[in-house]
């Protein structure tokens, strides 16, 4: 085992992983008190190994993880960081003047820390003075983030629950992964296109000629999954890998980044300037329509609008501009001859398109994946085995042959309107999804667009469009976050900390000194998922997994359920056994699993009593073998009669007269090429920021979790994030690699450390998303807090979407290296 593990890990490291799993090569038995415990994170599964009531390391639970990866090791590292809150604490200025405190102290003042009885009823009775002022629409719950994977610990779920039975709350709709794809794509293709199923694997490595990743980064990003990663893609991966040696299958990157997937296919890669894609699709389209090589067959039978579509591209209406190949070369940065090229390729191979969401987190980021769409339909192989788009093949295994395990269904319990789905059929906020029983089963909680709370705060009453229709912003009085880290997530952070002092109340639930615990007023300390029993599933279906309490809970830290309980008390035995039906955590485990096993029996699936599950750490479930043989679309294309899609002509809306309806200037009636609000073709913006930020997802972290690991020392130049610069930027600043330079524009400023490489497009810089923030006194970012620099404005009044890139100007940091505060404790008064 221990040879296979080290086998494993080395693999891992070829496919772009790294290569620390030293535990790995040791036996339990050197350094656990107890055999290795089955649990999980985002990461995939882990065994823990306990030493006196400690987590101490982690063995690969390679039973279920087909390809462990070296970001385990941080959830180890992470449990006993000196960034751990230890205690229910209070801003001191809160302490004394409650809810009429001097905001602008947040961040500033002092910690005080207090009792957990302290801590309850002082939650309690300002959720009762705002539910009485104001109603509960004022309390905002939509708390988005990524919580770790127990069910019965789902923090946002289960905030939404008490929330829900004390008078209900302001929740959120959509999320940040996928905020742009999830609105646009419905009116384009029927359903949700960021999370449907893709065509499987083995049929994409038997069918497809030409494997296209554009603005997708799947061998970083697919060692997270949102449930639990398995990891069969890096073996997918590793067969495309082969298949381009024996059967020369061609795979061609389209990004303004060299990224770890380039890298390790060793593809051909095409540099395209940032939020220029749309309009390199177009000029695809238009001279495959020249060549003669455009599906009008497809076009005509599938879709809707192609004719109007056309005209567009021909210059022949609106801008009458012709959408060629030069035209787009000068905007996106890629050679004529390399669009005409592209066109000839998709006009004549049998293509897939496989699209990430790094593109759609921009200004007008709904046209990035209607047009790959259209594109696609351009090419005319949608439903064919290996052919059209798909774009899920960067997360969560995409594309991996999985099971129809018998644990989906109580998903429909989820937060309603709110997209907390839960890793497994988990507690679901009564009301929302109206219950049977009790007085709230009739509320209706306002949901906004989740990168929408800054205008909402600033804007109480303010009527604004949102995906064809108009929603009201609700007055905004308190805040609670359990499970996400805004001060790391949303754009503008420096905005956020002015609008938040706007708020009577801020309280954040964490396992951690995060950026947001330290801006609240309230800090609650939740254990981590190692420190409590739960269950949860693969993302793919393939396993259920007992999550069995590695270690004790770190000092006073609280399983979220018990934090809740503890709350509801203090209203009463009426709203706490509401919220907990006067159950144990591991009584709502059992219930989970039966209920999951009720119907496997049903379906005569075997599966094991709760105690053999919980005993063995996981059930299985077989893949059934048409599951190696999904291709989407394919009824659709059999016959678009009776297997319509959900669009209201039945068909892919190249042109959406719904859209076209709502008459926005910032989504049309069909894709269109839009200049964004920021991109490197702003003549007069670039004068001053002339530098395009790219910030995709950090390799060594997810998001901003385990940034207070080691990990973070693997990537890290003189303690600051690294922001890769071409080589031709850096000389033309005389910057050097390995230099401290300060990154800035008109929303804020961060220090970074400068990589000079290649593996960048000239003209643009790339930082990594969700390293922790730390500001001076004069609101610089002493460590990389990317989002300081991201405009807050939505990708349009469609979708409402958040951005995620930005133009900046760079230069040395001159004087002295300040040291960072964000990862010690913060300062604390005399305890209360
Ligand atoms: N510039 C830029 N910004 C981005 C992105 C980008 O690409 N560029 N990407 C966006 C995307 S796609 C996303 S999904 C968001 C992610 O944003 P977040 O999900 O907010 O980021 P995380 O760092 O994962 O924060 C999760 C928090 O939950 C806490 N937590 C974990 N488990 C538990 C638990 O069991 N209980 C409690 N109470 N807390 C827990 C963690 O400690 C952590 O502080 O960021 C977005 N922001
Ligand atoms: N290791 C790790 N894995 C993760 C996460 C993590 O934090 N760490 N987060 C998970 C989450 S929550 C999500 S939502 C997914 C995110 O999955 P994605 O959104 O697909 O990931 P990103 O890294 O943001 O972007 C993917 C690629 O898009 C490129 N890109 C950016 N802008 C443009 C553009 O304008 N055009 C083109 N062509 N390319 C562009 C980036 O350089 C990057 O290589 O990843 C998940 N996986
Ligand atoms: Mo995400």
């Amino acid at each position: 085992m221990q040879r296979r593990d080290f086998l494993k890990a080395a693999a891992a490291t070829a496919a772009g992983a790294s290569s620390l799993n030293a535990t790995s090569l040791i036996s339990d038995n050197l350094m656990s008190d107890t055999p290795a415990k089955m649990s999980a994170s985002h990461f995939g599964a882990i065994k823990g190994l306990v030493k006196n009531g400690k987590f101490e390391g982690v063995l690969d639970a390679s039973e279920i993880d087909f390809y462990p990866v070296s970001l385990t090791q941080g959830v180890v590292a992470r449990t006993y960081d000196q960034t751990r809150i230890a205690r229910p604490s209070v801003r001191k200025g809160y302490l004394e003047k409650g809810y009429q405190s001097d905001k602008s102290m947040r961040g500033k003042d002092e910690w005080v820390e207090i009792s957990w009885e302290q801590a309850f009823k002082l939650v309690a009775d300002e959720l009762k003075r705002v539910n009485k002022e104001y109603g509960g629409s004022a309390i905002y719950g939509g708390s988005y983030g990524w919580y770790s994977v127990g069910s019965v610990n789902n923090p946002q779920t289960l905030l939404g629950r008490m929330l829900n039975i004390i008078g209900g709350y302001t929740t959120r709709t959509l999320n940040y992964s996928q905020h742009a794809i999830s609105a646009i794509t419905p009116h384009v293709a029927g359903s949700d296109e960021g999370n449907s199923l893709v065509t499987a694997w083995p049929v994409i490595l038997k069918n497809t000629e030409v494997v296209v990743i554009w603005g997708a980064d799947p061998i970083n990003t697919n060692q997270i999954a949102w449930g639990v990663a398995d990891h069969e893609s890096y073996i997918y991966f590793r067969k495309l890998k082969e298949q381009m040696k024996k059967r020369g299958i061609k795979v061609i990157t389209i990004d303004p980044v060299y990224n770890n997937t380039a890298n390790y296919l060793n593809s051909e890669h095409i540099f395209v300037n940032p939020t220029t894609d749309v309009a390199m699709m177009m000029a695809i389209c238009y001279e495959m329509m020249n060549a003669g090589v455009a599906d009008e067959k497809f076009l005509k039978k599938y879709t809707s609008g192609s004719e109007q579509f056309i005209a567009y591209l021909k210059g022949e209406s609106e801008d009458k501009v012709v959408k060629n190949a030069a035209w787009a070369a000068k905007i996106c940065g890629v050679s004529e001859a390399d669009i005409i090229n592209l066109a000839k390729i998709f006009g004549s191979k049998r293509t897939m398109l496989m699209g990430g969401w790094g593109p759609q987190r921009a200004h007008h980021g709904e046209q990035f994946h209607w047009m790959m769409i259209t594109l696609a339909a351009f090419i005319g192989q949608i439903g064919l085995p290996g052919g059209g788009y798909g774009f899920g093949y960067h997360y969560s295994d995409g594309g991996c042959p999985s099971p129809a395990a018998p644990n989906g269904s109580a998903l429909a319990l989820a937060s309603g309107s709110a997209t907390t789905s839960t890793a497994f059929p988990g507690l679901g906020a009564i009301g929302i999804v109206p219950s049977t029983e009790g007085e709230w089963k009739n509320r209706s909680n306002i949901a906004i667009p989740v990168s929408r709370i800054l205008d909402c705060i600033n804007n109480p009453d303010k009527e604004v469009d949102f995906n064809c229709k108009k929603i009201t912003y609700p007055t905004i009085k308190m805040a609670y976050w359990a499970g996400g880290n805004p001060f790391h997530h949303a754009p503008d952070t420096n905005l956020m900390a002015k609008t938040f002092e706007k708020l009577d109340t801020f309280i954040v639930q964490d396992c951690f000194w995060t950026a947001s615990a330290r801006m609240a007023d309230i800090v609650l300390p939740a254990t981590t998922e190692q420190e409590r029993d739960d269950i949860t599933k693969s993302h793919t279906n393939k396993f259920i997994i007992a999550m069995h309490k590695i270690a004790e809970p770190y000092e006073q830290a609280k399983n979220d359920y018990q934090i809740y309980c503890g709350i509801l008390k203090e209203f009463g035995d009426k709203e706490y056994m509401a919220f907990s039906e006067g159950k144990s955590e591991m009584d709502w485990i059992k219930q989970f699993y039966n209920a999951s096993k009720k119907k496997g029996d049903d379906a005569k699936l075997g599966m094991p009593s709760f105690e053999e599950f919980w005993a063995k750490g996981y059930v299985e479930f077989k893949v059934p073998p048409h599951a190696h043989e999904y291709v989407t679309m394919a009824e659709y294309r059999k016959n678009p009669i009776i297997n319509r899609l959900g669009t209201p002509s039945g068909k892919f809306e190249i042109l959406s007269k719904k859209i076209a309806k709502a008459a926005y200037d910032d989504c049309k009636a069909h894709p269109t090429w839009m200049e964004p609000m920021e991109w490197l073709g702003d003549v007069e913006k670039t004068k001053k920021y002339p530098l395009n930020l790219v910030t995709p997802h950090p390799k060594y972290r997810l998001h901003s979790q385990l940034n207070n690991t080691w990990l973070r020392n693997i990537e890290e130049v003189q303690g600051r994030e690294p922001v890769w610069m071409h080589p031709d930027d850096a000389k033309a600043r005389g910057l050097e690699n390995g230099d401290v330079v300060r990154i800035f524009n008109d929303r804020g400023q961060t220090l970074a450390g400068l990589i000079v490489t290649k593996n960048v497009k000239q003209g643009v810089v790339r930082m990594q998303e969700g390293s922790w923030w730390d500001p001076d006194k004069n609101g610089l970012c002493r460590h990389g807090n990317v989002n300081v620099l991201i405009p807050n404005e939505p990708t349009s009044s469609l979708a409402m979407g958040n951005q995620a890139t930005a133009l900046v100007q760079i230069e040395k940091f001159e004087g002295e290296l300040p040291s960072l505060e964000v990862f010690s404790q913060p300062k604390f008064a005399k305890k209360g």
